[in-house]
């Protein structure tokens, strides 16, 4: 905020202020004058010395009830102004969606403590929020302050809790800051309130009480109201996007079992909306995760239990993939970093796995125990607790802290597990089963791995047959190309600079790294081939520095097969050699799709744009065009004129500047959805960017 910007605001809170006193100016002094590079101990804007500690009826005996007040105020929420994301982590696109979740989070607060079921969220057509609930509406009546507690609360930090009861909070839960942040954050705020038969409302302007609160009539019903319009000269992105607040709201949803949640969007021409409530709670939210997958068991093993005030609930479903799955939360915070949960969970699990798998014979007197991995290998899993005082930790403060819950999770995961087993053998024999099959291949993945660390270590490796190596030693110069298929593999040996050109052709699919245990990985031979053509090794043997070859080039048809083999390539190099995407090492060819030619002249376009205007530029007379449908159709010399030879073609860099959407892309490819994946392949020239070499 400019000082300009400032001292009017601080303007608007002396114009309320009849009686001015000359602490407040001198606050407002202080508080305009430029602040960079504060200390955390400088924070205090108006100058006076107000020790947190002290109360504002402590402050107020010395100063008088009002200007104390809003002294106290002042430095708050201006604090969170001059520094918003100390308080909501950013100011861009998550501290912005961050905003409906503070507010969202009260309404929840009143659902933990039995007062609300109902909650909708709209997003305007000017990109201003609006919350509706069916709670017990904010307190109004006055406080010691002499002000209203609406007011209060959504002036003063951390002021939600003093008038709450004690439940289960989620309000105050990560960033620890309450309503009153959202409202120094927006440039408006109105509060409609309905309690004790009448709605009240106020209004605020950057935090600032505008329009105190008044009585705009009568109601029957109670709840609260919030719209609010995110300050633009504070976030640097303003606008909300739907599927981000979806994805929270529709989380609560799950977390909170017969809740209703409304998203609407009012900026769409026909606005939407979506109802997110689940009876089933997080068995709902565990049969979701499996949606599209194989399930093992037909119904997702729920329990739940209380120990000390603390509840947790569990449900958990295995499916056929070889993933794992597993959310936990907290009163509703989605503990991301783990915690003592849990741990208690990961070890009963892999507890009563291990003593069924050997009751049911599963597991033979000679077999090891099975490891955590092999037990969750396919498990789909959520953890839920509302507890009364969580202690958050670690580094982004999602680490649920509390010792005393590992051994409650510990003891309820136990009791009904062992229940479960006993009353679906069946079942739990064909869990068991695949833990095991998780376990051979683990062992078996191992000593394929320690095969390939060896040979390296020896230096005994033959190069594979297929490989027509390049001369040059120097992995700087040299590149390979993995050639689709053998006939274009052919060709490609014929036209290539053999210097520092090496070529490996191929042959059809390879495996789908995503859908297979790592030992089918290590016997694909395709796979093979090309980890001892590389030599840089797989995984947490990565190095990049034995790599034989500064370019990875992928080279194949410019088809829908052509498509999906390049994107088993890069699924595969982007799980087991990121390193070599991270180092920008990985390459698309791009061969051309038409030839065309005119008396002597020859032309090649790579797209059927390129066909289009090199058709109006040359003329059509005495033309003629050839389509190719593979680089099978290509001579040698074509194949290297037009794709290989440094001096003319063009290739696309594999780039993974943002890994995280990478991995989001690679995620899509490993679903069992076709629909995705298909538009992942048609899109995935996109992805990579240009690159003329
Ligand atoms: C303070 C105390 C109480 C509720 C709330 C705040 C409250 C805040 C928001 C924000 C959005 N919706 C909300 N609903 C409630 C407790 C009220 C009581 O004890 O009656």
């Amino acid at each position: 905020m400019s000082d300009e910007e400032k001292k009017k605001e601080l303007n608007l809170l002396d114009n309320r202020d009849d009686n001015k006193d000359d602490k407040i100016d001198e606050a407002n002094k202080i508080a305009s004058e430029p602040q960079e590079d504060l200390s955390d101990e400088d924070l205090d804007l108006t100058g006076i010395e107000i020790n947190s500690d002290v109360s504002a009826a402590e402050v107020s005996a010395v100063d008088g009830p009002y200007d104390a007040n809003q002294i106290q105020v002042l430095e708050g929420l201006e604090a969170v102004r001059m520094r918003p994301g100390m308080y909501i982590g950013s100011t861009s696109e998550r501290g912005l969606h961050h905003l409906v979740y503070e507010v969202v989070d009260n309404s929840i607060d009143e659902a933990l403590a039995g007062y609300c079921s109902h909650i909708e969220v709209t997003i305007e057509k000017d990109n201003s929020i609006t919350v509706v609930d069916n709670g017990r509406g904010i307190p109004v009546d006055m406080h010691e302050s002499g002000r209203p507690a609406v007011e209060v609360v959504l002036t003063v930090l951390h002021a939600g809790g003093k008038f709450g009861g004690n439940g289960y909070k989620v309000s105050g839960g990560l960033h620890g800051v309450g309503v009153s942040v959202v409202n120094a954050l927006s440039t408006s705020m109105e509060v409609e309130v309905r309690r004790d038969g009448h709605t009240h409302e106020i209004e605020f302007e950057r935090g600032v009480t505008k329009t105190p609160l008044h009585v705009t009539g009568d109601t029957e019903i109670t709840g609260t109201k919030v719209h609010f319009l995110p300050d633009k000269t504070i976030f640097t992105d303003t606008i909300y996007k739907f599927e981000v607040l979806k994805h929270r709201l529709r989380e609560l949803a799950f977390l909170n079992q017969g809740i209703t949640i409304i998203l609407r969007d009012m900026r769409e021409e026909t606005p939407v909306e979506e109802t997110y409530h689940y009876d089933g709670g997080i068995m709902s939210f565990v049969e979701f995760l499996n949606k599209k997958k194989e399930k093992i068991n037909p119904e997702p093993i729920y329990f739940n239990g209380t120990k000390d005030g603390n509840v947790v609930e569990i449900a958990l479903q295995y499916n056929e993939s070889y993933q794992e799955t597993i959310y936990s939360f907290v009163n509703n915070i989605n503990t991301e970093e783990g915690g003592t949960h849990l741990a208690g969970f990961k070890l009963a699990l892999t507890r009563a796995a291990n003593d069924y798998a050997r009751k049911l014979n599963v597991l033979k007197e000679k077999d090891d125990n099975l490891t955590g991995e092999d037990v969750r290998e396919g498990l789909a899993c959520v953890i839920s607790l509302k507890i009364h005082e969580p202690q958050f930790e670690g580094q982004t403060k999602t680490k649920l802290g509390n010792s005393e819950i590992r051994g409650i999770v510990d003891s309820i995961v136990t009791e009904g597990l062992t229940e479960y087993f006993e009353e679906n053998p069946a079942v739990t024999k064909r869990i068991l089963e695949k833990s095991v099959m998780a376990a051979r291949a683990r062992l078996a993945a191992r000593k394929a791995r320690e095969l390939t660390r060896r040979k390296n270590a020896l230096e005994v490796t033959s190069l594979p047959g297929k490989l027509a190596d390049c001369s040059i030693r120097d992995p700087e110069q040299a590149e390979i190309y993995l050639v689709e298929g053998d006939s274009a593999g052919g060709s490609a040996k014929q036209g290539r600079d053999r210097r520092f050109q090496a070529i490996l052709p191929l042959r059809g699919k390879i495996l789908n790294v995503e859908k297979a245990r790592l030992d089918k990985i290590f016997q694909n031979a395709e796979i093979r081939t090309m980890i001892t053509a590389f030599g840089s090794g797989i995984s947490d043997d990565f190095d990049l520095a034995k790599s034989r070859y500064g370019k990875i080039i992928i080279m194949t048809d410019a088809d829908v097969d052509g498509a999906h083999i390049r994107t088993l390539l890069l699924t595969f190099f982007y799980r087991y050699m990121k390193p070599l995407i991270e180092h920008g090492r990985v390459y698309i060819a791009q061969p051309p799709l038409y030839l065309i030619r005119k008396g002597k002249n020859h032309w090649y376009t790579y797209s059927d744009e390129e066909l289009a205007s090199k058709l109006n530029e040359v003329g059509r007379d005495g033309i003629s065009v050839q389509r190719y449908k593979g680089l099978g159709e290509m001579n040698p010399e074509q194949l290297w004129e037009t794709t290989m030879d440094p001096e003319t073609r063009t290739m696309l860099r594999v780039d993974m500047e943002d890994a995280e959407e990478a991995d989001e892309l690679f995620t899509i490819l490993m679903g069992d959805k076709v629909e995705p994946r298909r538009e992942f392949i048609e899109q995935n020239a996109k992805k990579v960017k240009n690159l003329d070499i």
